[in-house]
């Protein structure tokens, strides 16, 4: 019916964060993160931060998958499956171990200089986020995350010397990880991995979201500028969680409030791509007295530091009914979900919705007309892990085979620009969302548990073996 190959070139590959599995919280001069003051989690309960490292308390983000001690193992591994490019991110504490000195870490850069290298050695091109849920906790602590202005100076400094360093070993960059997500203001475990802010009591938390975000979006097209001056053939990104926005129904107050979620939740990409806030957003903000902090210097650098493609993740599509919120009064986008019927769901309550991709190709295809690329896509699973050591992880091959399949034919039938796909945690790892081990993602199983215990050894699941020939075959044999 329509040609399954993807085009020449096309990144296939996999994702992950450096906290997530790193490790080696506080080797060689790191400082310590946001995540590494959180605490482990589970379906029932939140994460913790915690402010501090407390003793007794078991942070799962210290050891990971001790990545930090295991990446020439792991990466062999991921050349084996066939991969052209491996996402990750630079742990911002290993470069600047409390985010405000003037001078870097050797020994951090030393780091990735090594890991680049060792990917390069496989001809796998590194894609890095420089703002993926890792903020230097001293920058919270001490400066209150990103309601401070002084952020941008700090984050525009560690991205002009990653540039810099990195300048012939790293192509694909993204500037910040799932920048939309502190739309679910309301959310403190967002909030303080997005922009590292903890709420103080009766705090305007909508307010403090608006200015946040506004200053990581200047910081963002302040990176893309420098990036771009160091090296003109850097394609530097924004990242985004997107999820395609269904109305419960045909009521027209259904489709009228699903728009407007989408609104709220896309005026990130919209400000990063188009270089200006769209509209809506501008008058929301006016009336409500948000985001006071925002010069014509701003509205310039956002002018001239729009990004080069989109990447994103997809997990889910989200579903809005107008008799929870309507339009006009929508402030959290999370007030207005329902759970959509036709959709199955993860042992987590995420939706399985492969067709939801297709759609969501398309529509950021329609918005913006700018390259896009599948940063993160998956499913958390428990595994079971066989007498002989065998993982039958039929589940996953189907949720990505079917993920895979609405993706070619966004390409093949619908033209859409696709630069790649990098489905998330190609290697077990820390659940951001939980903390937990056993939430996973992996083509590669790493014996470790929620509780902590395991020896870290790596081993092929069944769709290890898939992924390969999908990647030999070029999208072909599903
Ligand atoms: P976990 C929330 C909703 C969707 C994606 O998530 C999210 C989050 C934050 O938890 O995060 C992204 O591990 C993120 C990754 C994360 C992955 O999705 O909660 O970029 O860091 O691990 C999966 O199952």
């Amino acid at each position: 019916m329509f040609e399954t190959k993807m085009p020449n070139g096309f990144l296939w590959g996999g994702a992950v964060a450096a906290h997530q599995l790193e490790g080696a919280w506080n080797v060689d001069g790191k400082g310590p993160s946001v995540a590494d003051v959180m605490t482990v989690g589970s379906t029932e309960k939140d994460r913790e931060f915690t402010g501090k490292v407390l003793p007794g308390e078991n942070y799962p983000n210290h050891e990971g998958i001790d990545f930090y001690h295991h990446y020439k193992e792991d990466i062999k591994l991921f050349a084996e499956m066939g991969f052209k490019c491996f996402r990750t991110s630079i742990a911002w504490t290993r470069i600047f171990p409390n985010g405000d000195e003037e001078e870097p870490n050797e020994a951090g850069l030393k780091f990735y200089d090594d890991l680049f290298d060792e990917c390069h050695k496989y001809g796998i091109e590194p894609v890095i986020t420089l703002h993926h849920f890792e903020i230097p906790l001293h920058l919270v602590n001490k400066y209150g995350g990103w309601e401070n202005r002084k952020l941008i100076d700090f984050f525009t400094r560690f991205a002009k010397v990653c540039f810099k360093r990195y300048k012939s070993k790293v192509k694909y960059w993204m500037t910040f990880n799932e920048i939309d997500n502190q739309a679910s203001f309301n959310n403190p475990f967002l909030m303080c991995t997005n922009s590292g802010i903890v709420f103080k009591e009766g705090q305007n938390r909508e307010a403090a979201m608006y200015q946040a975000a506004h200053y990581e979006l200047v910081a963002s097209a302040l990176a893309v500028k420098i990036g771009h001056e160091i090296n003109p053939d850097f394609k530097i990104g924004c990242m985004i969680n997107y999820a395609s926005i269904y109305p419960a129904t045909c009521k027209p107050s259904d489709c009228l409030l699903a728009q407007r979620v989408a609104d709220r939740r896309y005026w990130f990409s919209d400000v990063h791509v188009n270089g200006e806030y769209p509209e809506e957003l501008e008058m929301y903000l006016k009336r409500k007295g948000y985001r006071q902090d925002i010069t014509e210097e701003d509205r310039q650098v956002l002018r001239e530091g729009t990004v080069d493609y989109i990447g994103f993740s997809y997990y889910a599509s989200m579903t809005v009914a107008s008799d929870k919120v309507d339009a006009d009064s929508l402030t959290d986008l999370d007030e207005a979900k329902v759970h959509n019927e036709y959709l199955p769901t993860t042992a987590w309550h995420w939706e399985i919705d492969p067709e939801g991709l297709r759609y969501g190709l398309n529509w950021l295809t329609d918005r913006y007309h700018k390259p896009l690329f599948i940063v993160e896509n998956g499913m958390g699973a428990y595994d079971k892990v066989e007498a002989d050591g065998s993982i039958h992880d039929e589940y996953r091959i189907d949720y990505l085979r079917k993920h895979i399949s609405e993706m070619e034919k966004a390409v093949a039938l619908d033209g859409v620009n696709l630069m790649g796909y990098t489905p998330w945690g190609c290697i077990d790892l820390v659940s951001a969302g939980t903390g937990q081990m056993d939430k996973r993602y992996g083509f590669i199983y790493v014996d470790k548990n929620d509780k902590g215990e395991g020896t870290l050894a790596r081993s092929r699941k069944d769709s290890f073996f898939w992924y390969q020939k999908v990647i030999k075959s070029n999208g072909a044999e599903l």
